[in-house]
């Protein structure tokens, strides 16, 4: 898990690893472009890559590993989500079509076999409804998404990789502000841990006297 490789300004650059998870033709690709190279190409083939970018985010270096999955599911009940993704990833983009009703079944179905295979280390998720273009033809309200989000912890934002970069930027902008938490968090409490640890070792042969 990544903090390490001091920078020069003495502030350890950050490391932050991105799945995007989603059903084909949600645009998984545009929307890793988008945030790569600023731009929106149309047609992305079926390439499944991981990617790197470093940002400067408030004085810090973040250095964002963006792994492009490719949605590949056998059989009816079979996982989409591999063990090697889910222990790679620090944060995960759960993207959907709003034009597309069954991507939207199919984020929920990822949704809940993360939450099921990594219980003990709940992974940040944020839920991003693409396509906002085409709103004309839209089957997945934007109430319907954000329901979703709300119920099950995550960020939520409707977009389009199509029109604007802002939006894209917001999405993985806020994934690392998640991922950021939750480490200080888990750190938090490693120290309180330590302490009561301490503290026991300490009075704790008092106590069971
Ligand atoms: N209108 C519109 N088309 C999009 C948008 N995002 C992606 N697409 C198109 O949807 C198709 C699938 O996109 P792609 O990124 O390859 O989907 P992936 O299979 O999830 O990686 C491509 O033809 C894209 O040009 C969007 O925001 N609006
Ligand atoms: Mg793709």
């Amino acid at each position: 898990m990544g903090v390490q490789e001091v920078t020069e300004g003495n502030q350890p650059r950050v490391e932050v690893n991105i799945l995007l998870l989603g059903a084909h033709n949600v645009g998984k690709s545009a929307l890793t472009v988008r945030f790569l190279t600023r731009r929106f190409i149309g047609e992305y083939g079926d390439m499944e890559s991981v990617y790197s970018r470093i940002d400067t985010i408030d004085g810090q270096e973040i250095c964002f590993n963006i792994w492009d999955s490719q949605f590949t599911q056998v059989g009816e009940k079979s996982c989409s989500v591999s063990d090697k993704q889910l222990q790679w990833a620090d944060g995960m983009i759960l993207v959907y079509d709003i034009c597309d009703r069954s991507s939207f079944d199919v984020s929920l179905q990822q949704l809940q076999e993360i939450r099921r295979r990594r219980k003990l280390s709940s992974v940040p998720v944020v839920i991003v409804a693409n396509k906002r273009d085409l709103r004309r033809h839209r089957s997945v309200t934007g109430e319907e998404g954000r329901l979703l989000a709300l119920s099950q912890r995550c960020g939520f934002f409707e977009v389009s990789a199509a029109e604007t970069y802002h939006g894209v930027l917001l999405v993985f902008h806020r994934l690392v502000d998640l991922v950021r938490e939750r480490r200080a968090l888990r750190k938090s409490s490693a120290g309180v841990r330590g302490i009561v640890r301490s503290v026991s070792a300490v009075f704790g042969k008092k106590r069971a006297e």
